[in-house]
C-alpha cells in the first residue's frame, strides 16, 4: 500500500507572496494531506512536473449556460446589442427542454474542465413560466458535482417589476434551491422599478439566507446609477460580501466626480465585482461613432481601492456573444487589453481575478487553494508564471479535481520540417 494515492514533484506553487517555491504535493482520499520540499514517502501514481505552475483551478464566476451554444438560433444578432439578443433569446427559450438545456450545460462544463475551471456560477434565466432553465441547471449542478462544482443565480433576464408574473418566478426559483438572487434594474421600466427590484432582491436573499449577484448598469448610460442602490443596500443590511454587481459598465461612462464619490461608497460596502471584459468590448459603445467607449467597468480603479475584482466570460456561443470556447485565460488576456493591466503587477493580478478573487465572490474558499486539508483541486499548467500563462492561454497539463486526475492534455508540437 502507499502513503499516498497522488504525489507531484516540483511543482512551481505561489504560496501567498510574490514569490514561487518549487514543492511537492502529497494527496490522499480527495485532499491535500501534505506540501514540502521533499516528501520521500511513496504515492500509486506520481507526476513530475519540475518547474511547472501549478496553481488553484480556475474560476468562472459569470456565464450562462442556459444559451451556451445556442449562437444564431433562431438567428444571428446582427446589431451586436445587448438588446437583440435578449429579443433573440426570448424566441430562443419558448422551445427549451430539460434534456436540451441538460445536453448544452455539461457539454460546456466538459469543456470549461477540461481548460481548468472547477467551479462555476452561472446564471438561469427565471422569467420564462415553466422555469426549465432553472430546472435543468439544478440537475446539472447535481450530476456533475463530483468533479465541477456549480452555483446556480435565478436571474430575472426580462426584469421582476416590468413583466406581471416575474417575481412570484424569482421566488419559486429560491424555493426551488437557486443558490443566488440575481437581477436587472438597468432593464426595468423605469428608474424606480429599477430601485424597488434592488430592494426587494435583498429582502429575498435575507429571507431565503442566499448570495447576490445582479447584472447591474449593463448599459452606456451614465444616468444609469443603480450601483450606489446595491451599495446602499448592501451597507444597511451588512451583507457586504455576500454582495456582487455583474458588469456594471455603466461605471466606465460616469464623470469622475461621480465616479470617485461612489467608490469611497463601494469601499464601505466592500462587494464584489465581477467584470466581463470580452462580451462587453463588443457589446457596448454601439450607439458611439467615434471616440468610442470601451464600455467596461474601471477594473483598474477598483482593483487599486482594494475592491474584490473577478473576471467572468459571460456568454459561450450564444446570441449575445457567438464566440469562446470557455478559456479563462482568453478573459483574462482580454482584461489586460481592455482595462489597460499591462504592468506586471497587474497582470498577475488578471490571474488572481479568474482564479483566487473568483473563489471569494463565490463564497467557496473553504474548499479552494493549495492547503493541507482542503480538497485537491488544482491545475498544472505547461509554463512557469502567470505572465507567460495569460500569453499562452494554452490548456493546462493536468487538471485534478478533488484528488482524481480529470484530464491530461498532450502540448502542441510543432516540428520545423
Ligand atoms: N443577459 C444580459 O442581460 N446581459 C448579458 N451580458 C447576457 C445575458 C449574456
Ligand atoms: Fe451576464
Amino acid at each position: 500500500m502507499s502513503d499516498y494515492d497522488l504525489l507531484l514533484r516540483q511543482a512551481k506553487v505561489k504560496m501567498g507572496t510574490d514569490d514561487s517555491e518549487l514543492l511537492d504535493i502529497a494527496i490522499k482520499n480527495g485532499r491535500i494531506v501534505e506540501i514540502a520540499s521533499t516528501i520521500n514517502n511513496d504515492a500509486s501514481v506520481t507526476l513530475d512536473v519540475y518547474g511547472k505552475l501549478t496553481s488553484p483551478p480556475f474560476v468562472e464566476s459569470h456565464i450562462h449556460l442556459d444559451s451556451a451554444l445556442t449562437a444564431g438560433e433562431p438567428r444571428w444578432n446582427q446589431s451586436g446589442t445587448l438588446f437583440e439578443g435578449i429579443q433573440i433569446w426570448s424566441e430562443r427559450k419558448q422551445n427549451l427542454s430539460l434534456e436540451d438545456i441538460k445536453t448544452r450545460a455539461i457539454a460546456t462544463l466538459r469543456q470549461q474542465a477540461e481548460q481548468g475551471i472547477l467551479f462555476v456560477r452561472t446564471h438561469a434565466d427565471v422569467s420564462e413560466p415553466q422555469l426549465i432553465a432553472l430546472q435543468g441547471l439544478l440537475e446539472v449542478r447535481d450530476i456533475v458535482k463530483d468533479w465541477i462544482t456549480v452555483q446556480v443565480v435565478a436571474f430575472p433576464q426580462d426584469g421582476i417589476f416590468s413583466n406581471p408574473g416575474n417575481e412570484a418566478l424569482l421566488e419559486k426559483a429560491l424555493q426551488m434551491g437557486a443558490d443566488v438572487v440575481g437581477g436587472i434594474p438597468h432593464y426595468e421600466l423605469t428608474r424606480e422599478y429599477g430601485v424597488k427590484s434592488v430592494e426587494r432582491i435583498f429582502e429575498l436573499a435575507s429571507e431565503y439566507d442566499r448570495l447576490i449577484d445582479i447584472h447591474c448598469d449593463e448599459v452606456d448610460d451614465e444616468q444609469s446609477r443603480f450601483l450606489e442602490v446595491v451599495a446602499a443596500c448592501s451597507i444597511r443590511t451588512g451583507m457586504s460580501t455576500r454582495v456582487s454587481a455583474s458588469h456594471t459598465t455603466a461605471f466606465g461612462s460616469y464623470n469622475n466626480a461621480y465616479a470617485f464619490k461612489l467608490m469611497g461608497f463601494l469601499q464601505r460596502a466592500q462587494i464584489n465585482f465581477i467584470a466581463n471584459p470580452l462580451i462587453n468590448i463588443t457589446l457596448q459603445g454601439r450607439a458611439d461613432t467615434y471616440p468610442k467607449r470601451r464600455g467596461v467597468t474601471r477594473v483598474k480603479e477598483l482593483w487599486q481601492n482594494g475592491l474584490n475584482v473577478s473576471l467572468g466570460h459571460d456568454c459561450i456561443q450564444d446570441p449575445w456573444y457567438s464566440l469562446g470556447t470557455g478559456n479563462m485565460l482568453d478573459v483574462a488576456h482580454m482584461a489586460v487589453h481592455v482595462c489597460q493591466m499591462t504592468g506586471m503587477p497587474e497582470i498577475n493580478a488578471c490571474y488572481d481575478m479568474v482564479t483566487v478573487n473568483g473563489a471569494k465572490t463565490l463564497h467557496v474558499e473553504d474548499k479552494y487553494g493549495i492547503e493541507v486539508g482542503k480538497p485537491a483541486s488544482l491545475i498544472v499548467l505547461d509554463i512557469d508564471s502567470y505572465y507567460d500563462a495569460i500569453r499562452y492561454r494554452s490548456k493546462p497539463l493536468y487538471v485534478i479535481s478533488q484528488g482524481k486526475i480529470l484530464t491530461h492534455t498532450t502540448p502542441e508540437v510543432t516540428k520545423w520540417l
